[in-house]
């Protein structure tokens, strides 16, 4: 039974090409799995033959299995670009045949093989079956092009529900969709359109409260068919490439995200601005009219922190140069802005225009770097500048150059590079054909297998370019396309989406759906792209907006005007009132930040990861948590005075009036065009700046903090650092962790901290809601305080230093 041969070479070089059926004459048509006939176990990697094809399953952590198949028997070159370099941690491994299976178990889950028939399955260590396959794995020749479509089909339970995959326009909840993961620039897209413009090949199932996620991670056209064909079948295919997938254990579905997110990155600290409101339109200019609308933000005094150029700010649509009739001097426009606290980004195709006198042609083409059809013709199609040729971002040599470009901008003040079209989109064909030959760093492939990854690598060559120029600055990007893994480089919008009160429902489902889908700093067009949106869905939109973690404003060039002024009042007040907000939660963002940074957890979490044991939460969709402790119910609809809005288990103050909730039920919420559902956990400390203009506009003398009566011990994290630098990476940063608990006569908090900065304000003050008592003292580190107040509603207020240990609040 033990057989050598089946031993899996690391040294990949003389076997990508040896995949195809060099044995059988004719076509491979249609082949399942057979009988298990032989394995051979190399440490933590089994490898498992039914003769001709091999299977190789792998430990990757406790939690983390990967499968692969080699339908002739060789595996592809094993190389991603999704993944980051991580340890992780295997306890033990036990390998057991019997008569029926082999069994491969880690200390969370088992993975069983059938010998009769080939067929993978998952348990829980608590016996609950996870996943198993409905049909072995099977494969099918293409003739075309070589290699295999592959195929893997896993049986799905009436109570099962599935999740993620990226941007899709369409329900939370996947069940019942057949979906496609093919980059695609979707001007004005519809719901249900398909697909869109990223790729993420990873999906969430939940079962009866078990989480478990699969990440194929194959950058071929990929297939989802969630119980559609069948109701009791859910598969994934791909047009290419290997079968290739983790099997990522939970049971818990917040769990699973942090598991994937271990596998391919998180995103970088943002700088701090980048947390602000930005705004964008297609296209600010000449000069003056930038200006003129940074101004009007700060005459009308309503925060914001960027501001963008699209496309008309370049010559003849030349990335990396300016048109010098509407920009004649960038740098001291560049300067007049960031005076005023305006970061300024600009946004960079990949279309070079083919022209012997521009430079970026001219270095693109003597240096071999743009791409070529499989006959050798260069890549050639109109986009903005007319007709261009393409780098091809998965080579190395290329992207190193492409980072390098960026000097020049960043010389004239430019402070962040939004990354568009780069699915790629070509106009007329919609994006390059299938023959177009890439690098992919240096595993050579068509664009049948570099289209999913090539806005990726575009964006990832801007990034480590820009990291590098600036030194000790975080880059600031912005990308339209990706694949997994990108969130190690970008933020993204969701692309083209409409002034309808349907698509900010979806700009609502899509953020959620990114953020636990590895992309936590997301956002949508706020407004919406095209056509025109009333003062009030605007006004919504901007609401909703605070609780995206990218918040920015954008319009086509064919609108009218669209800024937060831009309907009159009550629109105006409303829109401050809200930007307001969020220049208020910053601190409490940043802190979601670096939870998602460090312990890898997504910045929104719908309300079904919150309680994924409640079947009726895998429908929901509204709700969700923006970080830890604030939970927010956007309003969809217009005209509406109220909506129903469900609050988890557990106690919940309304952000507005402090009102009590006992969760675990809907409650009607009156919801006036000034107002939104928003709802903080109790035990919340909650960390607010004072309004600033913008970020840094001045020195801060104190941190608010917010902290609202539970009896059940409650912990808050709070995270602070320099805010622009990659100093964090050296440990030069604060975490705090405020820890309260309450009886009916006592509350008290209590703050440790860890860390080597020091933040410049000297004080907190401290308001403390839904005390249950009348205060009769305030105990800060053993001394009691006299200076303390409380409103009539029994709001408690008092000033501590930053960094008190305990404060006993006493009836
Ligand atoms: O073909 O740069 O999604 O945000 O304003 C349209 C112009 C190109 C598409 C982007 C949009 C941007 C626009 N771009």
């Amino acid at each position: 039974m033990i057989d050598p041969s089946l031993k899996v070479s690391d040294d990949n070089n003389e076997e990508k090409f040896l995949n195809n059926p060099i044995v059988t004459v004719g076509p491979v048509t249609k082949q399942y799995l057979k009988a298990v006939k032989s394995y051979i176990t190399d440490g933590n990697r089994f490898v498992f033959s039914d003769g001709a094809s091999k299977v190789q399953v792998s430990v990757i952590s406790d939690e983390i299995i990967r499968v692969r198949m080699a339908p002739q028997g060789t595996f592809l070159a094993d190389f991603s670009y999704a993944l980051q370099p991580y340890d992780h941690v295997i306890t033990e491994v036990k390998f057991i045949e019997n008569d029926l299976q082999y069994l491969i178990s880690t200390p969370k889950v088992t993975c069983a093989i059938t010998k009769a028939d080939f067929l993978i399955s998952f348990i829980d260590r608590d016996g609950f079956l996870m996943s198993s396959d409905a049909k072995p794995m099977h494969y099918e020749e293409n003739v075309q092009f070589g290699g295999y479509y592959i195929y893997c089909s896993k049986t799905c339970q009436t109570t099962e529900d599935f999740y993620a995959l990226g941007d899709k326009a369409t329900e939370f909840n996947l069940r019942g969709k057949r979906m496609v993961l093919w980059n695609t620039d979707t001007y004005a897209f519809a719901k249900n359109q398909d697909p869109l413009y990223r790729s993420i090949p990873f999906y969430l199932s939940l079962n009866k409260g078990y989480c478990y996620g699969i990440f194929h991670d194959n950058t071929f056209k990929t297939h989802y068919d969630f119980a559609v064909e069948s109701m009791d079948c859910t598969s994934f295919w791909s047009d290419g490439g290997e079968l290739n997938y983790y099997y990522i254990h939970g049971p818990q579905m917040v769990d699973v995200v942090r598991r994937y997110s271990m596998l391919t990155g998180t995103h970088q600290m943002p700088p701090m601005w980048a947390l602000g409101f930005h705004q964008c339109r297609w296209s600010y200019y000449p000069d003056k009219k930038v200006k003129q609308v940074a101004n009007t933000f700060r005459e009308k005094k309503i925060p914001c922190d960027a501001i963008y150029l699209d496309i008309d700010y370049m010559n003849g649509y030349r990335c990396f140069t300016w048109n010098e009739r509407y920009f004649p001097d960038p740098k001291n426009l560049l300067s007049e802005l960031n005076d005023i606290g305006f970061k300024t980004v600009v946004i960079i195709d990949p279309g070079i225009k083919v022209d012997e006198n521009y430079w970026v042609f001219k270095e693109g083409k003597a240096n071999n770097y743009f791409c070529r059809r499989c006959d050798d013709y260069f890549m050639e199609g109109n986009v903005w500048p007319g007709r261009c040729q393409f780098p091809d971002f998965t080579n190395p040599k290329v992207r190193e150059w492409w980072g390098g470009l960026f000097q020049g901008l960043l010389d004239a003040g430019v402070d962040g590079v939004w990354n568009d079209m780069n699915e790629p989109a070509v106009f007329g064909s919609g994006s390059f054909p299938d023959d177009v030959r890439h690098n992919f760093d240096h595993h050579r492939g068509s664009h049948r297998k570099a289209h999913n990854v090539y806005g990726m690598q575009m964006v990832r060559a801007t990034y480590e370019g820009l990291q590098k120029l600036q030194k000790n600055k975080r880059p600031f990007t912005i990308t339209r396309a990706g694949y997994s893994g990108v969130q190690r480089y970008s933020s993204v919008w969701t692309g083209d989406n409409v002034a309808t009160w349907e698509h900010l429902k979806l700009a609502n489902v899509m953020c959620q759906r990114l953020s636990i889908s590895g992309i936590s700093f997301c956002g949508t067009d706020i407004g919406g792209f095209t056509g025109e949106p009333d003062g009030e869905l605007f006004t919504r939109w901007i609401q909703l907006g605070v609780f995206t973690p990218l918040m920015r404003a954008h319009s086509a060039g064919d609108t009218r005007e669209r800024e937060p002024w831009s309907f009159g009042e009550p629109f105006e007040s409303i829109c401050r009132k809200f930007i307001e907000l969020r220049y208020k939660l910053l601190p409490y963002l940043y802190s979601a930040f670096w939870q998602h940074y460090k312990y890898h957890l997504p910045v929104l979490r719908p309300v079904v990861m919150l309680e994924p044991n409640e079947h009726i939460n895998h429908f929901r969709e509204d709700e969700f948590s923006f970080g830890d402790s604030i939970l927010v119910c956007p309003v969809l609809q217009p005209g509406v005075a109220n909506r129903k809005v469900y609050l988890p288990k557990g106690t919940w103050y309304d952000y507005w009036t402090n009102h009590k909730y006992k969760g675990g039920k809907e409650f009607v919420i009156s919801t006036p065009l000034d107002s939104m559902p928003i709802f903080v956990k109790g035990g919340a400390s909650i960390p607010e700046y004072p309004v600033m203009q913008h970020v840094n506009e001045f020195e801060l003398e104190s941190v608010t903090l917010k902290t609202w009566f539970s009896e059940m011990e409650e912990k808050s994290i709070i995270y602070e650092d320099h805010g622009e630098n990659f100093a964090y990476k050296l440990d030069i940063y604060l975490e705090k962790t405020i820890t309260v608990r309450g009886t009916n006569g006592s509350f008290v908090m209590e703050q440790t901290m860890h860390g080597m900065y020091t933040p410049r304000y000297e004080k907190y003050e401290h308001i403390v809601y839904g005390l249950p008592f009348k205060v009769k003292k305030v105990i800060v580190d053993g001394k009691e305080i006299k200076k303390y107040s409380f409103d009539t509603t029994n709001v408690l207020s008092f000033t501590t230093t930053k960094q008190f240990k305990k404060i006993e609040i006493l009836a």
